[in-house]
């Protein structure tokens, strides 16, 4: 396969002004008739020939100006037509033929659960008709679609409907139009039979535009909370960026076969059912928060991604990064703000660091790919996500939404690039941001120590950073970043100091601050604070101003006081995750070294004091006392040990649970009683006190007492919404049989009948540790409600257990390797796109012990010795081995 590099990008030689497309839907011939208006750019040369896009499709006939164009001008390429002697203006009318049933990949027109619908970026339009099919190639589109109302008595298109009837031959025609130019990626089509949930909103300047979902009748009850998301989107896009909905209709499509959360199309987003549906019962305290999150992303994107698009896919982060900073911020304004900035960072350091630090590590704006779907990355969103909060922390808020507010202006209806986007906001604020640019354009993450020293005599305290970025495939050597470090130095009592830099006038803007962002720019960067007679307690990177790897090099004694003192509720989360991550690495070495362990006392006291302290949020709480995840914790070690992580963490959830069982279970049953009787609200203090009931409940079940177990049997069977129910089951999950089984059964019994629960059955048991995990992976294949057509089902059992069962997945008898590498060249066959995922687990195979590398070298081979590898797989294979 070929790989696609950005300094290849060439302009496009013609442009579409306007495309017609007609669809007359059938399951397995639908018939689509395009018809563009091209016009050649100027630059181009006169001979130069008109390529489209295509794949999968029947070519039935091509027309220039009404005339027909026979085989002798065109060349039918694999993904490629090609077309000699076009005039400089004309009318293309091209008429293919697709099979949207047999269409497993999910890309182009496909049928989910009978419902027809389209699913286009990146490149699936492709799979619908000959087309230009690159961002940079904007048209406006009306849409015709044909087809049985009986069978189909809704079918949707980008824009508003500007013609519906039924022809004499019972069928109905109805036209939609966009009036919005935009690529083909953003196009799309539903059909189906539909029930609809309807609301409206009046925008800032007193426009109605009605707010329409539609979703499966048997989900009709599921859709206020969605819905109520999606108004507060729409309202705080105008307060938060000044940005106000264009269209009079806004549509959202939920479906149960998708490949990824959802998309964005212009005025009808699809979505993958699981970020729509919900009801207390059902959904989780984690699913609602989701929904909310995904429905506003979809709907920022209105403006970060259609109105102004990416030139090219190598800017993917120009949309998504700056659009998933967005739903940051917008979901830090409606739910726990600290709380949400912990989740960001759970999930980059457990998705990005580990890409960053592997062999398909790439910049947050890469420069080469083979294929594009598998650059939908933790690093183009996430850490493009901390790329656009950095420039916001060191420029300011005024100066952000000054150079947002000229980037609209300035690109409404372009296809733009990243350094247009920076560029907006260096005008904007008369910056040089050449420097920081290099994020967009180096992978890997940096690496920063800090030293201080406090002379008491002369009242000063130096902080010395000294920062590393470590080659990355294809970057040998780098330059320094500039990191913005927010910092506070906390006295003895607790207090924030004021900071008063040497040679510094005391009317510098941030002088005597008892905040301040610091900003490195060089490999090693020293700051000396004045009139300190006393050392201070450091407090950096709060609320994680930059993605780095900062090793402080903290005292226990120090992480011990900021887990109880420091007023940034980030980095006191961040202090006892620091805590905890050294605890288990001594509790590892100590297993290697066949030592008795013990749980430090200086760790458990600073446990038992967050825990009892009362005037806590209860979320913090939860976050603060939720050890690291297995994946982060082996992120930390140079060779993972698969069992020392698993023995050393569970050993400290059993001691915990052992040793502080009364507290846990007062602490809970407090909780619990808050709780009763209350109808379920996703609500913020409801949230975290459910939070913090499970995680007493998974500590007092990792210790196994009876008083526990009791309490997770109870809760799971009396429970009144999905957060309760599963809190229970997770906790009966990891016992043996006689109690596990009965609850796994009982649970399927009663939610059979809602794919998205059936999803959670599967979740638990994959992931539940047990001895025989991948047996039981192997006998929840056989059920009649797995699936290996539909994503979800993939994700939630062997997805779920390759990414976090590490014990099983593990398995020092390679059989869980084996049983990946079989899944990803069955699923390869029929959905490219969720088998290059699963390729995941096995990238950081390097970093494992010489037996464990050695067979998952050996699966990746087997991968790569198959014969019809799609590009996605490929790439991921290849990449791995290199
Ligand atoms: N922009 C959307 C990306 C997306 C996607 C990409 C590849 C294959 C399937 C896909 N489905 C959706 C979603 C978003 O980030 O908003
Ligand atoms: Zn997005």
């Amino acid at each position: 396969p070929k790989t696609i590099l950005l300094a290849e990008y060439a302009p496009p030689a013609y442009q579409v002004s306007t495309i017609d497309l007609e669809f007359r839907l059938d399951p397995h011939a639908t018939r689509v008739t395009a018809t563009s208006r091209f016009d050649r750019m100027a630059g181009a040369a006169a001979d130069a020939p008109l390529v489209l896009d295509g794949a999968g499709l029947r070519l039935v006939s091509i027309m220039i100006d009404g005339a027909p164009v026979g085989p002798d001008r065109y060349d039918q390429q694999e993904e490629r037509l090609v077309i000699r002697g076009v005039p400089a203006g004309f009318v293309l009318t091209v008429i293919t033929e697709i099979d949207p049933a047999g269409n497993t990949a999910l890309e182009g027109l496909y049928q989910s659960n009978g419902i027809f619908c389209t699913q286009c970026e990146a490149e699936g339009f492709r799979k619908i008709t000959y087309f230009p099919d690159r961002p940079d190639v904007m048209a406006r589109y009306r849409t015709t679609i044909i087809g049985d109302p009986v069978v189909l008595p809704v079918m949707l298109s980008n824009g508003n409907p500007v013609a519906d009837e039924t022809g004499p031959d019972g069928l109905r025609r109805i036209v939609w139009e966009d009036p919005f130019p935009k690529p083909s990626y953003l196009f799309a089509l539903v059909a189906g039979d539909l029930a609809l949930h309807e609301d409206s909103f009046t925008t800032i300047s007193g426009r109605s535009v009605a707010l329409r979902l539609y979703v499966e009748p048997r989900n009709a009850d599921k859709c206020a909370h969605a819905m109520a998301s999606l108004k507060k989107a729409l309202a705080w896009d105008e307060t938060a960026y000044g940005r106000e909905y264009d269209l009079d209709i806004y549509m959202i499509v939920a479906v149960d076969d998708f490949n990824m959360g959802a998309m964005e199309n212009k005025g009808l987003n699809v979505f993958n059912s699981k970020y729509i549906l919900a009801r207390p019962d059902t959904a989780t305290d984690a699913d609602y928060a989701g929904i909310e999150a995904v429905v506003a992303h979809e709907y920022f994107h209105n403006w970060t991604g259609n109105r102004i698009t990416c030139r090219d896919w190598f800017q993917l982060s120009l949309k998504e990064g700056l659009t998933v900073f967005r739903e940051q911020q917008f979901v830090a304004d409606h739910q726990s703000a600290a709380v949400s900035r912990i989740h960001d960072v759970r999930v980059l350091r457990a998705a990005q660091f580990p890409e960053d630090a592997g062999p398909t590590a790439h910049p947050v704006r890469p420069d080469s790919y083979i294929e594009i779907s598998n650059f939908y990355t933790s690093t183009v969103y996430n850490k493009g996500a901390e790329v656009i909060r950095m420039l916001h922390t060191l420029i300011g808020e005024d100066a952000y939404r000054r150079g947002m507010d000229l980037y609209f202006q300035r690109h409404d209806g372009q296809a733009v690039t990243c350094e247009d986007f920076i560029r907006a906001h260096a005008d904007a604020n008369d910056l040089d941001l050449g420097d920081f640019f290099r994020w967009y354009v180096q992978a890997g993450t940096p690496e920063v120590s800090v030293d201080t020293r406090h002379d008491p005599d002369a009242g000063t305290f130096d902080v010395t950073f000294t920062q590393t970025l470590a080659p990355t495939p294809g970057q040998p050597v780098k330059q320094p970043m500039v990191v913005p470090v927010r910092a506070a130095l906390i006295g003895p009592d607790g207090a924030p100091l004021p900071m008063m830099l040497a040679n510094e006038p005391a009317d510098a803007p941030q002088a005597g601050a008892l905040e301040r962002v610091l900003v490195l720019s060089d490999r090693v960067t020293r700051f000396t604070f004045m009139q300190l007679p006393e050392r201070p307690v450091p407090s950096l990177l709060r609320g994680f101003s930059a993605p780095v790897k900062l090793d402080t090099r903290a005292e226990d004694a120090d992480l011990a006081f900021l887990m109880g003192h420091d007023d940034d509720p980030f980095n006191r989360w961040e202090a006892a995750q620091t805590y905890a991550i050294r605890v288990i690495h001594r509790l590892i070495a100590d297993i290697g070294a066949g030592r008795p362990l013990v749980l430090p006392l200086e760790f458990r006291e600073a446990f038992t004091r967050t825990i009892t302290d009362d005037a806590l949020d209860p979320a913090l709480v939860a976050e603060a006392l939720t050890l690291p995840g297995e994946s982060y914790l082996a992120e930390t070690m140079s060779r993972i040990d698969v069992e020392g992580i698993t023995t050393a963490r569970q050993f400290v959830r059993r001691e915990i649970g052992r040793s502080l069982e009364p507290q846990l279970i007062a602490l809970f049953d407090r909780l619990e009683a808050a709780e009763a009787g209350q109808p379920y609200a996703f609500e913020t203090a409801a949230v975290g006190r459910r939070s913090l009931a499970n995680l007493c409940l998974a500590y007092l079940g990792a210790a196994g007492g009876a008083a526990g177990l009791e309490r997770a049997e109870r809760r799971f069977a009396t429970a009144t919404n999905m957060t309760d129910a599963l809190g229970g089951l997770l906790v009966l999950a990891d016992q043996p049989g006689e109690l596990s089984q009965p609850a796994f059964d009982a649970f399927y019994d009663r939610w059979k009948d809602e794919p998205l629960v059936v999803d959670k059955w599967f979740m638990v048991q994959a992931t539940a540790s047990r001895p025989d995990a991948l047996d039981h992976v192997l006998t929840l294949m056989e059920h009649p409600a797995f699936s290996m057509r539909n994503p979800n089902r993939v994700r939630s059992l062997i997805g779920a257990f390759a990414a976090s069962n590490p014990q099983g997945f593990h398995a020092a008898d390679g059989r869980g390797y084996e049983f990946l590498a079989d899944q990803i060249v069955a699923l390869d066959a029929m959905n490219p796109q969720i088998a290059a995922r699963l390729v995941g687990p096995f990238k950081r195979w390097r970093r494992y012990d010489d037996r464990r590398q050695g067979m998952m070298r050996a699966a990746l081979e087997r991968i790569m010795s198959r014969k019809s590898l799609s590009r996605d797989v490929y790439e991921m294979v290849t990449k791995s081995l290199a």
